[in-house]
C-alpha cells in the first residue's frame, strides 16, 4: 500500500493526474484516489483546498508515504515555492518531481526544466528526486510514474514491516455516522496493528472506543497493519465527539503549551514573541501564540506557544509554524517537542 501526496504550485495538473491514477474515494478540503494491482493499492491525496488553505496540504503530506511534486512544463509559480519550503521543513522519506504537461512543451525546453528543478532544490530534502516528465493528455509517462511508485511500495512494506509490533496509532482523517453501523473512521495507521473488538483510546479527548469491525478497500478483515489504510466502525464514540487529527492510540501526550526546538524556514521564516501563528501537527490543526523563544545550538530556537486548544502528540513528532495572513509564503518553521 503505498499513499501518494500530490503538491505542486497552481493550476499545475495535480487533479488531473490524480484521476489519470486511480478511481475517486473519499472527498473533503483532500480527494483520495485509490488503484488496485493485484495485492498492491496506490491512494492518491490531492489536497484540493490548496492553496487556498495550507492546511490540506499540510495534511495530505503528513498522511502520504511519497510525495509526487507536480512541475508545470510552462515552469515554477509562487505557490510551487512555498510547496519546496515544506518539503524542506517536513523532509519526506521519498519523493518524485513529475513535470507535468509535457504536450505542451518540447524535449528542450523539458531538459532545461529539469535542469532549473535540479538548481532550485540543491541543498534542500527534494535534492535527488527522480524527475519524471508526465502528461495526461498523450499519456506520456503515466505507466512508468505509476510502475516507479508501485516499486516503492516494496520498499515501503519492509519499512513498515519493522512497526507492526509497536503500540497502535491511526490518525483520524476523515469521520461519520453510517446508519446502522454508527461512527466510522477512516485513517492510515502509522504503525501497530488493529484488531476486532480492541479496545482503545482517541486523544486528545482520551475517550475509550470498541473497534466493531475493520474494512480496508470496501472488504471487511479481522485486523489491519502498520502502512493499511483503514475504516473503522467504532463502538462508544459518535462521530460528532471527532475531529480530523484526533489519534487513535496507546498513548499519547495531550497539552495545549509546549516547548518546542525548532529550525527556521529558508529564506524566511522571521517570527517573535507575541506574534499568532497556526500550528499543525499530524492531522491536527490550531491557531497558537507565540509566548517564548530564545536561541539554541546549531541556528535553532527553542519556542513556546500556548494553543488554543490541547493536541496530542508524541517524542519526534514535527510541528509546522505557519502565518496564514503572508500571502508569499505561509511556512515559518519546523519544531519538535
Ligand atoms: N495539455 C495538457 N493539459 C493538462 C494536462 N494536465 C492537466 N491539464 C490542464 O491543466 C489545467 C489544470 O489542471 P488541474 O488538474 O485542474 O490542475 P491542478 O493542479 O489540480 O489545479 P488547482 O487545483 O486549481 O491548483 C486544466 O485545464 C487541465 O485540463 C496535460 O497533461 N496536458
Ligand atoms: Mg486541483
Amino acid at each position: 500500500m503505498v499513499n501518494v501526496a500530490l503538491v505542486g504550485g497552481e493550476r499545475s495538473g495535480k487533479t488531473t493526474l490524480a484521476s489519470r491514477l486511480g478511481k475517486k474515494g473519499t472527498e473533503s478540503d483532500i480527494v483520495l484516489y485509490n488503484f488496485t494491482k493485484g495485492e498492491n493499492i496506490l491512494t492518491v491525496v490531492d489536497p484540493v483546498g490548496y492553496p487556498k488553505s495550507p492546511k490540506p496540504l499540510v495534511n495530505a503530506v503528513n498522511m502520504s508515504d511519497v510525495v509526487l511534486f507536480c512541475v508545470a512544463s510552462s515552469g515554477l509559480d509562487a505557490r510551487a515555492g512555498e510547496c519546496i519550503i515544506l518539503m524542506d521543513l517536513l523532509r519526506p522519506r521519498h519523493g518524485i518531481i513529475t513535470i507535468t504537461k509535457a504536450d505542451e512543451s518540447n524535449p528542450y525546453a523539458v531538459e532545461e526544466l529539469m535542469k532549473k528543478i535540479k538548481a532550485l532544490t540543491r541543498g534542500t530534502a527534494m535534492e535527488g528526486w527522480e524527475i519524471m516528465p508526465t502528461s495526461t493528455k498523450s499519456f506520456e509517462g503515466i505507466d512508468r510514474l505509476r510502475d516507479r511508485l508501485f516499486e516503492l511500495d516494496e520498499l515501503l512494506k519492509k519499512e513498515y514491516e519493522a512497526l507492526v509490533d509497536r503500540p497502535v496509532r491511526i490518525p483520524i482523517d476523515h469521520h461519520f455516522n453510517v446508519t446502522g453501523v454508527g461512527c466510522v473512521i477512516l485513517g492510515c495507521v502509522l504503525q501497530g496493528t488493529v484488531s476486532v473488538h480492541d479496545r482503545l483510546t482517541i486523544f486528545p479527548p482520551g475517550r475509550e472506543a470498541e473497534v466493531r469491525s475493520i474494512q480496508m478497500q470496501d472488504n471487511d478483515v479481522k485486523q489491519a497493519k502498520a502502512g493499511d489504510r483503514v475504516g473503522l466502525a467504532l463502538k462508544g464514540v459518535q462521530s460528532k465527539e471527532l475531529d480530523r487529527g484526533f489519534i487513535i492510540s496507546g498513548s499519547e501526550a495531550v497539552s495545549d503549551a509546549l516547548k518546542l526546538k525548532c529550525r527556521t524556514a529558508r529564506f524566511r521564516g522571521e517570527f517573535s514573541v507575541n506574534d499568532k501563528v497556526h500550528l499543525y501537527v499530524g492531522l491536527q490543526s490550531t491557531p497558537a501564540l507565540i509566548t517564548g523563544m530564545a536561541p539554541s545550538a546549531n541556528g535553532e530556537y527553542e519556542v513556546e506557544v500556548k494553543m488554543d486548544k490541547e493536541v496530542a502528540y508524541s517524542p519526534g513528532d514535527k510541528f509546522i509554524l505557519s502565518r496564514l495572513d503572508d500571502p508569499k509564503q505561509r511556512f515559518l518553521a519546523i519544531g519538535t517537542p
